[in-house]
């Protein structure tokens, strides 16, 4: 049984997505980051760095978001959502989810957290620094995307990388241009967003906006 640390709509939502396709048995522990619950003594215990998610896994803690979507995935590796080590698909898998971690993930931390970079005083340029690199991220996916011979960031494969870029599209919803303004992210997350397990997370973290489109 794993054991989720999660807060709505954060980046939480990728793992609980994952375990819901997957199917697998887990418990979700409410780690409300509006209350500030991720710097608790207890969970800064398991999650140093005081951000969720934290996936319990054998009883042990697993951070990083990616870190969590990979593990699942090769510890589930009969659902397909990780190519096979030696497989065709496996760089470029290992590819888009580390730049997904490393590159849109921190443009999203500059935008969400503008103080972060330089200060209070820098804000306003840390987050127009942010939207212009996010900006660039989606035409490069949006054309990544245009040029796959299926529907998935790996082409016809629903792999790990889905669940994160979806999760991280979804972040883009209320700024000035979202993610959806490009149009084969747009088709791209249509498709997604119809997905059965997506919906559910949904649901169940009490999300309303976004999902129809
Ligand atoms: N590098 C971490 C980043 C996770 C992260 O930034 N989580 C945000 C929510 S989306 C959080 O917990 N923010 C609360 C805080 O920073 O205090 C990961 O990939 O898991």
């Amino acid at each position: 049984m794993y054991e989720l640390y999660y807060s709505p709509s954060t980046a939480s939502l990728a793992a609980h997505w994952m375990l819901t396709e997957l199917g697998v048995p887990f418990e979700l522990v409410l780690t409300d980051t509006a209350t500030g619950a991720q710097k608790s003594p207890d969970y800064l215990k398991l999650n140093p760095s005081g951000v969720v998610p934290t996936l319990i896994v054998d009883g042990a803690p697993v951070c990083e978001v990616a870190a969590i979507l990979m593990l699942l995935a090769e510890r589930h590796a009969e659902k397909g959502l990780a190519p096979a080590v030696g497989a065709p698909e496996r760089a470029a898998w290992l590819q888009w989810m580390v730049y997904l971690a490393n590159t849109v993930m921190p443009a999203f931390r500059a935008w969400f957290y503008p103080h972060e970079p330089a200060g209070e005083a820098a804000s306003e340029a840390a987050a127009a620094v942010a939207r212009t690199r996010l900006e660039g991220i989606w035409d490069r996916i949006d054309a990544h995307l245009a040029a796959q011979a299926g529907p998935h960031m790996l082409g016809e494969r629903l792999s790990a990388v889905d669940f994160l870029a979806t999760m991280l599209m979804r972040w883009s919803r209320n700024m000035p241009k979202p993610a959806t303004a490009w149009p084969n992210i747009a088709r791209y997350l249509a498709r997604m967003r119809a997905m059965p397990s997506l919906r559910e997370v949904h649901a169940r973290e009490g999300l309303t906006d976004w999902i129809d489109g």
